[in-house]
């Protein structure tokens, strides 16, 4: 008995037999059939109609740019070769067990629950960019304050303040690493009732190493700072050799002078999370305040310590 079977190779099988099996792969069905459109056909009522045209032409054309999952997608794809080992460990984490996918923004409440079974800390809503003196505080409770809206579609790859999509896919793998998570309250604590000008300088510390941090992981230089991690023209910007970069040094990153308003020129390279860690700590120590403190996990609450 033979039993004859046809066997198409893989090129025609993909000719013929392609079609979305998932509704994210509605992404490549965008071919257009052109015959009523006003640009071209006279017979048009909307033909002569400049302004018409225009207006129509700008939402043909975010229709058209609409990806599902679009900046998920392309961050992933770059997260390889471009974020921090930890990083790339942790968004598998996510993946499997927080429901992250370019499908679907997890829910603030299940993304904290995660956090504080890895480090203690935890999501707190907020409705947009905390002034730095209370964002690093709510960081000395090992609160993270977490914006919900998502940045304009008009620009994907890259957003000036922070939205969902900077909080989800750049701060919480951080967050979830110990040391990153020791260093984050560390920068908070050594904030409280500092002055103006100290305030200045960590909120300037914070830009340079947990927004926009490099560090080195072997041989090669890999993003951990949140700012590059969740912007994909960022965080090709970050790893190409057009920018300056220069060693950490907190006294002189400390009073570097920073944009906020587009990509980074200047971005700072830690030889390791360590060094980074206990660098910060000697130049905290410099740091005046009133009088040391410490956080107290079990009354959730600042203890203040009397100095003898
Ligand atoms: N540039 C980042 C992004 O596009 O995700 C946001 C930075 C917020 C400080
Ligand atoms: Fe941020």
């Amino acid at each position: 008995l033979v039993i004859e079977v046809s066997v198409l190779n893989d090129r025609e099988q993909e000719a013929e037999s392609w079609y979305p099996r998932h509704i994210s792969e509605l992404d490549n069905c965008t071919h257009l059939v052109t015959k009523f459109e006003p640009e071209l056909d006279s017979d048009h009522p909307g033909f002569t109609d400049k302004k018409y045209r225009e207006r129509r032409k700008q939402i043909a054309d975010i229709a058209f740019e609409y990806k599902q999952g679009h900046v998920y997608k392309e961050l992933k794809l770059l997260f390889p070769t471009h974020a921090c080992k930890e990083h790339i460990d942790v968004f598998q984490v996510l993946e499997k067990e927080c429901g992250y996918s370019p499908t679907n923004i997890p829910q603030l409440e299940d993304v904290s629950n995660f956090l504080k079974k890895k480090t203690g800390f935890q999501l707190r809503p907020v409705s947009g960019l905390l002034s730095a003196r209370d964002f690093l505080a709510s960081l000395a409770f090992r609160v993270f304050q977490c914006t919900q809206y998502v940045r304009h579609g008009s620009k994907p790859d890259h957003s000036p303040e922070p939205d969902c999509i900077h909080e989800l896919l750049g701060h919480v793998p951080m967050l979830a690493i110990p040391k990153f998570a020791q260093f984050s309250q560390e920068l908070g604590l050594a904030s409280l009732g500092a002055s103006d000008a100290d305030i200045e300088k960590i909120a300037t510390l914070y830009w340079f190493t947990v927004e926009f941090g490099l560090c080195k992981q072997n041989g090669e230089v890999r993003a951990y700072g949140a700012g590059a991690l969740s912007s994909y023209g960022e965080l090709r910007h970050a790893i190409s050799d057009a920018p300056k970069k220069l060693p950490f040094n907190p006294y002189t990153t400390a009073v570097q002078e920073y944009t906020d308003e587009d990509l980074q020129p200047l971005y700072f390279i830690v030889e390791s999370f360590d060094d980074m860690m206990q660098k910060m700590r000697e130049f905290a120590e410099t740091i005046r305040r009133p009088r040391p403190v410490r956080y107290d996990p079990y009354t959730q609450s600042i203890q203040i310590l009397e100095t003898t």
